[in-house]
């Protein structure tokens, strides 16, 4: 992506913090954000190009669940080789959406892509062969994530292939806050003040609930995954492959 603006949004002391939302300023911004605070983006990325060649099946749907500015559908488009496939990108955030689109055609490819502006608990999953959820499940109320990892299960094609990342809390309270420091530490790096840290961390309270690993795959397992395994993991941000 190019032209990275860069964001500023919590770097000024704000008096009465709302909860994090993806509305138009962090739509703005997002390259530059997912960059310097998710450890192992582009690794992830990189890897579903990979997966893509291996995973998709001709004449199948693959999903882009919480889909941002299309980084992981571009990614599915450059990637795949297979005939008759299309490829399915949803986010509920409009602002979001509109710039995906842009993004979108500015590439070109043969694998046309979709985009639907829809919860993804509405989204019904068919005929797929790969199901990405980068980054997004972590947003979903946790009492709703069991059915939409159950609709993509039922909906992927035997052999068929979900990615789910997700930054993720330990079962031990204090490896946790290890991790924890240790993701600041690499915002702090990447040239994240600590006002800018604690106050994102205040807006993020009430929108992200992270699981354990642990009880991903025993959700992954309940959906009707035959298996699933961490590939990659970060500090408290991870990236499990199920396979139906
Ligand atoms: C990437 N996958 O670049 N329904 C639809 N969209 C949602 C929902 C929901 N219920 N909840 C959140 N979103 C991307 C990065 S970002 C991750 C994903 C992050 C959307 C939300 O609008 C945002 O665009 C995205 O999920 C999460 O590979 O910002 O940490």
């Amino acid at each position: 992506m190019t032209n990275r603006l860069t964001d500023t949004i919590y770097s000024s002391p704000i008096e009465q913090m709302s909860d994090f939302n993806f509305d138009q300023r962090v739509a703005e911004v997002f390259p530059d954000m997912i960059q310097r605070s998710v450890p192992g983006y582009q690794t992830i990325l990189h890897t579903l190009g990979l997966l893509t060649e291996r995973y998709a099946q001709a004449e199948t749907n693959l999903y882009d669940l919480g889909c941002s500015l299309g980084a992981a559908s571009l990614m599915m488009r450059r990637h795949n080789t297979q005939s008759h496939c299309k490829i399915i990108a949803v986010d509920n955030s409009e602002a979001m959406l509109e710039r995906c689109q842009h993004h979108i055609d500015s590439y070109r490819g043969d694998t046309p892509i979709e985009l639907h502006c829809q919860n993804i608990q509405d989204t019904e999953i068919t005929n797929a062969s790969i199901v990405v959820l980068n980054f997004t499940l972590q947003f979903v109320p946790p009492e709703q994530r069991q059915a939409i990892l159950n609709k993509i299960a039922a909906g992927l094609k035997p052999g068929g292939l979900l990615l789910l990342s997700e930054k993720v809390r330990d079962n031990s309270a204090s490896m946790n806050e290890l991790l924890i420091d240790l993701h600041h530490e690499f915002k702090r790096t990447n040239g994240y003040s600590e006002l800018e840290i604690s106050q994102k961390r205040t807006a993020l309270e009430n929108v992200m609930k992270t699981d354990t690993i642990d009880l991903h795959h025993q959700r992954l397992s309940e959906a009707g995954f035959s298996e699933s395994g961490v590939w990659y993991q970060s500090y408290n941000f991870c990236s499990i492959i199920a396979i139906k």
